[in-house]
């Protein structure tokens, strides 16, 4: 844990960075935002309609928002995405019945203008639960080869977020793109 949290006073140090954490319900946006922000309180804005939870930490903005069902608002979603520097798309590995639901999802979000020139991240979560899903199946039941990396340069990570296994990958991740 020290290695993360020195990462992450790094990162909360340092560059700007807005990052949008997206999903279906369920899939612990809440729980990795909540690792992320170390404690610090949460806004929810439930104005717009949809799910937003927003965390700024210093110089880091993080916005989380649930996916289910929530088609008609995608416009709006398109107005906070478009002041995010990337995008964080986390599946549940372990509900093998919804992945094709988060796929579905993810392509439409990425057919969005607003998306594009946005780095992705898709974060395999709850990887604690067995069977998990495999980094190589997960490329393939989400079709993330479809997806143009000249426009978004995507990456996956496999983690559990409960367990806070693997986040100082995705920390590193966010360091990277916040421009050090
Ligand atoms: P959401 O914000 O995407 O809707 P949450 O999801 O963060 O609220 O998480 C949903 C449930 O999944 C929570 O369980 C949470 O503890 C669990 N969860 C999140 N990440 C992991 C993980 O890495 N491993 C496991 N095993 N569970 C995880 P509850 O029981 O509180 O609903």
């Amino acid at each position: 844990m020290g290695a993360l949290l020195s990462m992450l006073r790094d990162l909360f140090s340092g560059r700007k960075l807005e990052m949008c954490i997206v999903g279906l319900e369920n899939s612990g946006k809440t729980t990795l935002l909540n690792v992320l922000a170390q404690g610090e309180p949460m806004t929810t804005l439930p104005t717009v309609g949809l799910n937003l939870r927003k965390v700024k930490k210093d110089n880091v903005t993080m916005k989380v928002w649930d996916m289910g069902g929530q088609e008609r608002f995608r416009s709006e979603w398109a107005v906070y995405a478009a002041t995010s520097d990337v995008v964080l798309f986390v599946v549940d590995a372990s509900d093998t019945e919804k992945i094709s639901v988060a796929k579905k999802e993810l392509h439409q979000l990425l057919d969005d203008k607003a998306l594009e020139h946005k780095p992705l991240l898709v974060l395999l979560n709850k990887i604690d639960v067995q069977p998990t899903l495999s980094k190589t199946d997960a490329v393939k039941v989400l079709s993330l080869d479809y997806i143009n990396s000249q426009r978004n340069p995507w990456v996956v990570i496999p983690i559990s977020a409960l367990h806070k296994t693997n986040v100082t990958e995705v920390v590193q991740w966010l360091i990277e793109k916040s421009g050090r």
